[in-house]
């Protein structure tokens, strides 16, 4: 559904009226009464200008405007770094969920994962406000719940409740968050990923959560992720469908934000917002407004090309 070319604007399925609730500020009788708007915005990965050339289409306001990311905020893009700082300096009127690709980050700085030819992330290693970047990063979460809407980087497994997969990103967020932070990327990265299973503990456990939470894109109906599959859905592997076509699909009562699967591109449903245009790879970056889940667009090719 990823708009080609030219800047678009546009509006998608109707939002669940109990999203309006969310965009109020303050006392509707107050002659201060104000307005917001929030904003989801797709995997930026350090495309700082088609960032700036986005929020300058939708005239962001911090005072007023809320910026949801939806995680992958650096590598493969030019920017990282002003990227990271910009988001950081937003304070509360931005929020972001933890992707992969901010999770290898972390990984790198720890010495846990070796940078490869493609990453993007050295200027923020030598940066010298390095250690405040990667403190807030790392504390950021992996879920984020309000009202209706539920943003996670990739996905959920279908077998989760809302209530069940909070309790479960909640378990490696106090981990990450805590000076123990390094224990749960090492298992992260340099162990085989564990399928999923409710009777995993320890440190495997938070690694398969990492693993789900932030790299999956289809799965089996009894709930099996597929480790390697980056391709469009309609060529998903025998056996294995988008992770919200399930049908025994348990979040669908939320609007799931997602992005981390430029194959899939922009998809929109009703319970579902994916957002991963493509930026990085000279497609687009996407902003919804969940208001009125009107999409707002920029084309990003050339200004922040993938430096190889
Ligand atoms: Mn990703």
């Amino acid at each position: 559904m990823a708009a080609s070319g030219k800047l678009s604007s546009r509006l998608s399925a109707t939002p669940p009226a109990c999203a309006r609730t969310l965009f109020r500020i303050g006392s509707p009788c107050s002659e201060n009464a104000s307005f917001m708007a929030i904003y989801a915005i797709g995997d930026v990965q350090g495309c700082l200008a088609s960032l700036q050339q986005l929020l300058a289409q939708i005239r962001f306001t911090p005072a007023h405007d809320r910026l949801w990311f939806v995680g992958d905020l650096v590598n493969r893009g030019p920017d990282s770094l002003g990227v990271l700082r910009y988001v950081k300096g937003l304070g509360p009127a931005a929020v972001t969920v933890l992707g992969n690709h901010d999770l290898f980050l972390l990984a790198v700085a720890s010495g846990i994962a070796m940078p490869r030819p493609m990453d993007t992330i050295q200027p923020i290693l030598t940066a010298p406000d390095r250690d405040e970047l990667l403190a807030w990063l790392r504390c950021q979460p992996l879920l984020y719940h309000v009202g209706p809407f539920v943003m996670v980087h990739a996905g959920l497994l279908p077998q989760w409740t809302i209530e069940q997969a909070e309790g479960l990103a909640h378990e490696v967020e106090t981990i990450l968050s805590s000076p123990d932070y390094q224990e749960v990327l090492c298992a992260s990265f340099t162990s085989p990923s564990v399928q999923w299973s409710d009777n995993l503990t320890g440190l495997p456990r938070l690694a398969s959560l990492v693993h789900v939470f932030t790299r999956l894109r289809t799965c089996s109906v009894a709930g099996m992720m597929n480790e390697s599959y980056k391709g469009p859905p309609d060529h998903a592997p025998p056996g294995f469908l988008p992770w919200f076509q399930m049908p025994t699909h348990r979040s669908s009562e939320a609007t799931i934000i997602c992005g981390h699967w430029a194959a899939l591109g922009l998809h929109l449903r009703d319970n579902v917002l994916a957002l991963d245009s493509g930026c990085v790879w000279g497609k687009e970056l996407t902003a919804v407004r969940l208001e009125d889940r009107r999409i707002f667009q920029v084309p990003c090719d050339g200004k922040d090309r993938p430096s190889r």
